[in-house]
């Protein structure tokens, strides 16, 4: 098992659009295990491959209270929509930033599983919400696209500020003098 780097908004590899995936093998399957530890190590709830500098058409989550029910869909597609409701959301890509997102309350998912066989599900509540957010890295898409672009702004410079000060931080701790 392997904890992967989740790439951080804005890297713009965060704007690839990922291919189908064309074969469940013990790579693939391996590369979903790292992705489901990975999860559980930033304490999300799901993970899209994109995220992990992978392109290919793959997600897990984990909506579960115990954090005891990974789930992996591969080449996921949404086959029906129902409902429409704005829901707070965050984003390993961003982390302490969240913010309201229109999404469809209930989702149908087809997608294949680890057997590689095709599988459908309704999803609804945070499960939903999640699939549609992860649905959307490997289109190469974040959720504060959804949000006008001074905030956008706002929440790059936030990012920048946070990411200076642990960087600081760390080689402050390392014995590194500021200049
Ligand atoms: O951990 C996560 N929590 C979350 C909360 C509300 C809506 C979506 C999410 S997904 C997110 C993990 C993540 O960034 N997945 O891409
Ligand atoms: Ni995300």
């Amino acid at each position: 098992m392997t904890k992967l780097v989740i790439l951080e908004y804005p890297d713009p590899r965060l704007r690839t659009r990922a291919e189908p995936v064309t074969e469940v093998d013990a790579a693939l399957r391996q590369l979903a295990d790292d992705m489901i530890e990975t999860m559980y190590a930033a304490k999300g709830i799901g993970l899209a491959a994109t995220q992990v500098d992978v392109h290919k058409r793959l997600l897990v989550i984990d909506v579960s209270a115990a954090h005891d029910q990974p789930q992996l869909f591969i080449n996921p597609h949404i086959i029906a929509r129902e409902g429409q409701d704005c829901v707070q959301e965050g984003c390993l890509s961003l982390p302490g930033i969240y913010d309201k997102v229109p999404r469809s309350t209930k989702v149908r998912v087809r997608a294949l599983g680890r057997d590689g066989k095709p599988f459908e599900l309704d999803a609804e509540g945070l499960a939903a919400v999640c699939i549609q957010h992860e649905m959307d890295h490997l289109e190469g898409k974040v959720f504060v696209d959804y949000l006008s672009e001074l905030k956008r702004l706002l929440i790059r410079r936030r990012l920048a500020k946070e990411r200076r000060q642990r960087t600081n931080l760390r080689e402050a701790r390392a014995g590194v003098p500021a200049l």
